[in-house]
């Protein structure tokens, strides 16, 4: 069991946060600066790279680098970083809505580049920051600001398209598994090449209060419920039509990430 707290990443005086009570963003922030501890992460070799939206604000309360940029554009601006100086530690947080609706296109290219970057996104399942409207990650049914009789759209799931866009490891985790969701981090913050960590959150302000989960203890218990990691998932006979998804480590591979193959080019050129 780890000791580590992550307190020393946060700015003085920066507590308490502004995400609304039952908020996961809070946890998830908690479990990345225990991973940045137990790996020994070191400020000035750290970049913490935001979109904008709620969990886009979490660069407010670090000591890190930090760049906060547009929104659905954070990985264009951490492929930058990255491709400059490969040596930093390029950590990019984003909402549901920058990392897969108006962002969806980086999404898919960084993980096509397969360029070293760790995407952590907190799925919340709307715009929370906006007022709650309909997301790509709203699932179809579900009412919004903007999809007030349901959403006719389906939802995407963000950790199969970055695996099929060719990240090298995708995890899912959720707000109230911490200690998972840490490791799951960890295990991201050290892999080479693309690493996407997808934590699902309550947002029990805009997406509970529309769909009958408005306590967040509600939006907690039908996480703690439905989530069900990944060895015990694989076996159930129809998971997904009851509402049952999968957490843990999803995908695991080696295939060399964008700096390795652009050296590997540039060597040749400068041979040519
Ligand atoms: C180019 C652009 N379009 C729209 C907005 C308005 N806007 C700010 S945050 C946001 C949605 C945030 O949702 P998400 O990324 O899911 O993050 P959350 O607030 O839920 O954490 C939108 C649409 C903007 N700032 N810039």
């Amino acid at each position: 069991m780890s000791h580590a707290t992550g307190v020393k990443y946060l700015k003085d005086g920066v507590l308490p946060h502004m995400w609304c009570p039952g908020c996961g963003a809070g946890t998830v922030l908690g479990a990345m600066l225990r991973a940045f501890e137990e790996l020994d992460f070191k400020n000035e070799e750290t970049v913490v790279v935001t979109g904008i939206g709620c969990w886009g604000k979490a660069d407010d309360y670090l000591v890190t680098n930090a760049l906060h940029t547009t929104h659905g554009r954070a990985l264009a601006f951490a492929t930058g970083i990255k491709a400059f100086n490969p040596r930093l530690n390029v950590v990019v947080l984003m909402g549901d809505g920058d990392s897969v609706t108006i962002g969806g296109n980086h999404f898919i290219h960084a993980a096509r580049r397969n360029i070293d970057l760790t995407a952590i996104v907190v799925n919340n399942m709307n715009y929370g920051m906006t007022g709650g409207q309909v997301s790509g990650t709203t699932p179809a049914g579900k009412i919004t600001s903007t999809t007030v009789y349901g959403n006719p759209e389906r939802e995407f799931d963000i950790c199969a398209l970055a695996d099929a866009a060719g990240a090298n490891y995708v995890a899912r985790g959720t707000a109230c598994h911490g200690w998972e969701l840490q490791n799951s981090i960890k295990e991201a913050l050290t892999k080479k090449g693309f690493s996407l960590v997808e934590a699902i959150s309550p947002c029990p302000t805009h997406f509970g209060r529309n769909n009958n989960l408005k306590p967040a203890l509600e939006m907690i218990r039908w996480l703690k419920e439905k989530a069900v990691p990944v060895e015990q998932y694989d076996p159930l006979a129809h998971p997904k039509e009851e509402g049952y998804f999968p957490f843990g480590r999803l995908v695991d591979r080696n295939a060399p990430d964008f700096n390795t193959r652009y050296e590997e080019i540039r060597a040749r050129a400068a041979r040519s």
